[in-house]
């Protein structure tokens, strides 16, 4: 009931705080200001949690990462035009990833801005957010404002989960009504996310296809993830004995070090598998798009998505399974007789061969103790230090520092890991940690390049007004990739890759009380990170990493166009 009954009257402001509450939504991230900054106060003052930021591309990525981690929408609340684009990266980066996210926006005058008269704050947010969002809407009625979050909310978490942007005009929030009608006009979402049950044909289909293979393997996606299905997931990849392969945020669904992975032998399963099993994971580019020279052209596909479309989308499936993941993998189960899938001896012993080999090779590069640190010396101390905790959340972000964190790090439990995703984005670091730390009240490790940090930095503020449990590890080699890099005109300016090899990230901190450390070798990295996360309290370990480390993109050279013609001047 609107809380607003005595009076008889109540207004846009109550009717959103009442719509979200009644939906069972607890936790606001955004920046305040014109028109909403009422808004904000009030859903604090109603039990909300409001959560401030510095800019709404944060608070943005921490609505995405909190809505990937609960199933419900996460909320980003933000102002008009600069606030709403400012958070829109945030809203399209969710859509993308598949994380359910709504972005709800005030708006200026509408008749103004429908004219182009030059209203404050001026622009036309529904259609601009359109082209990025699941669904875009606008409230112009106050007596709309239940259905417009029940709309979005089906939106954002329904079918495959996304980005929704829910528009409300200043006259809207500011706008009374009768406490009966608007009580009446209010939508409890019944069922947000409805199963979507697999076809049985489909099950037996892509059974009977994995039964004939001889060398078949499973890709577990953020989707499979996302799903919070892993006991049934668990259980199909070890009653199938089939080798799976976790893509970057679905490391931990098993964990890591389960003998079925094939994440140490990625180029030998990927290119010789004869039967694909995709679990909530796409062909797009992060799988080379399924296509050679990574891939076989003969290989069959079964493919496990909740959205139909994503089927044939960029290699023939041969057995789609159109469902969520929860249902379909319940109707493998049920369906899956003994020893009907049984991966050949000579295949599971290549890839046993295989993954000795890469680890015994990664083992020496880890082994390591070079002066000034690299990313594997320093990965392997917190590697270390999180071996025994594996609940912390580690969110990951930069070129080499995630190529290299991805790798290293392993994860034991689903959903602990958290990184740039399908886009490869920087920025994400401070605003999924504050989502994650926020919505589960678990400590967070970030692991970010010093260039990515940057892109979101100003968030250790809001860490520490907030006093949450994560730890910042800036790994400072001084540059986007590499810190070594010159200026090919020979002028003074530094080269645009280049980022000041001396900075001390740990004494921002400092100047909002939190913990800053500075570390030169991985023993005090080792020392630092423990006693950052024992104190439970915000910290920032500013990690000098040898500048000349890295390459080019990290692991994504191939996508990185170079000049074939001299970097220099042209004469
Ligand atoms: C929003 C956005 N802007 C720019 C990029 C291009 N980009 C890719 S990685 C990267 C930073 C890499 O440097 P750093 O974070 O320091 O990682 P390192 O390789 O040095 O460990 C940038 C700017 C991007 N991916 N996303
Ligand atoms: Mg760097």
């Amino acid at each position: 009931m609107p809380n607003e009954t005595k009076s008889r009257i109540t207004d846009g402001f109550h009717l959103v705080v009442d719509a979200l509450k009644l939906n069972g939504i607890d936790t606001i991230f955004g920046v305040a200001g014109i028109p909403i900054t009422d808004l904000a106060r009030l859903a604090q003052a109603e039990g909300l949690r409001y959560i401030g930021f510095r800019h709404e591309q944060s608070a943005g990525n921490a609505a995405a990462i909190a809505g990937y981690l609960t199933r419900k929408p996460g909320i980003c609340l933000t102002v008009s035009a600069p606030g709403f684009l400012n958070g829109m990266v945030a809203l399209a980066n969710a859509t993308t990833n598949g994380f359910p996210m709504i972005q709800i926006s005030g708006s200026s005058d509408r008749a103004i801005v429908d004219l182009q008269q030059g209203d404050y704050e001026e622009l036309d947010q529904m259609n601009a957010a359109k082209p990025y969002t699941k669904a875009s809407f606008r409230v112009s009625k106050p007596e709309d404002i239940g259905t417009g979050v029940a709309r979005a909310i089906h939106a954002a978490v329904s079918g495959r989960p996304g980005g929704v942007y829910l528009d409300l005009t200043s006259e809207v929030l500011g706008a009374t009504l009768d406490a009966d009608a608007a009580a009446q006009s209010m939508v409890r979402v019944v069922e947000r996310a409805p199963r979507n049950i697999p076809d049985p044909e489909s099950i037996k289909r892509a059974l009977d296809l994995l039964a004939s293979a001889e060398r078949p393997l499973i890709i577990l996606g953020k989707g499979a993830a996302y799903a919070q299905a892993d006991d049934a997931i668990r259980s199909f990849v070890e009653k199938t004995g089939i080798p799976y392969l976790p893509m970057s945020m679905a490391k931990g669904l098993l964990p890591d070090n389960h003998k079925q992975s094939a994440a140490a032998a990625r180029s030998l399963v990927l290119a010789q598998a004869d039967v694909v099993m995709l679990i909530g994971a796409r062909l797009n580019w992060l799988l080379a798009q399924g296509k050679g020279p990574r891939w076989s052209s003969t290989t069959q596909f079964v493919q496990v998505d909740i959205s139909p479309t994503e089927i044939d989308s960029n290699r023939a499936i041969a057995a789609p399974v159109v469902a969520d993941i929860g249902s379909a993998m319940a109707a493998f189960l049920a369906m899956l007789k003994p020893g009907q899938i049984q991966p050949k001896h000579a295949w599971l012993d290549a890839i046993a061969e295989r993954k000795q080999h890469n680890t015994e090779r990664m083992a020496a590069q880890l082994s390591a103790s070079p002066n000034p640190m690299n990313f594997s010396s320093a990965l392997r101390a917190i590697r270390d230090v999180l071996a025994s905790k594996p609940d912390i959340y580690v969110v990951n972000e930069g070129a080499n520092t995630l190529d290299f964190g991805r790798d290293i790090i392993d994860m034991h439990q689903p959903r602990k890991r958290l990184d740039s995703g399908t886009w490869g984005v920087m920025g994400i670091g401070m605003g999924y940690s504050i989502g994650a730390a926020v919505v589960s009240g678990k400590p967070v490790v970030a692991i970010e390049g010093d260039s990515a940090f940057g892109f979101s930095g100003m968030e250790i503020e809001t860490i520490c007004r907030y006093q949450l449990p994560i730890v910042v590890v800036v790994f400072n080699n001084g540059g986007i990739y590499r810190g070594d890099d010159v200026n090919h005109s020979g002028g003074d300016d530094p080269a645009p890759t280049i980022l000041m090899k001396s900075a001390r990230y740990d004494k921002l901190i400092e100047a909002f009380d939190g913990t800053g450390h500075h570390v030169t070798d991985p023993q005090t990295l080792t020392r630092a990170l423990t006693a950052a996360l024992a104190s439970g309290k915000p910290a920032l370990i500013n990690c000098v990493i040898d500048p000349t480390a890295g390459t080019e993109s990290g692991h994504l050279q191939n996508l990185n166009p170079q000049t074939q013609v001299g970097k220099g001047k042209r004469n």
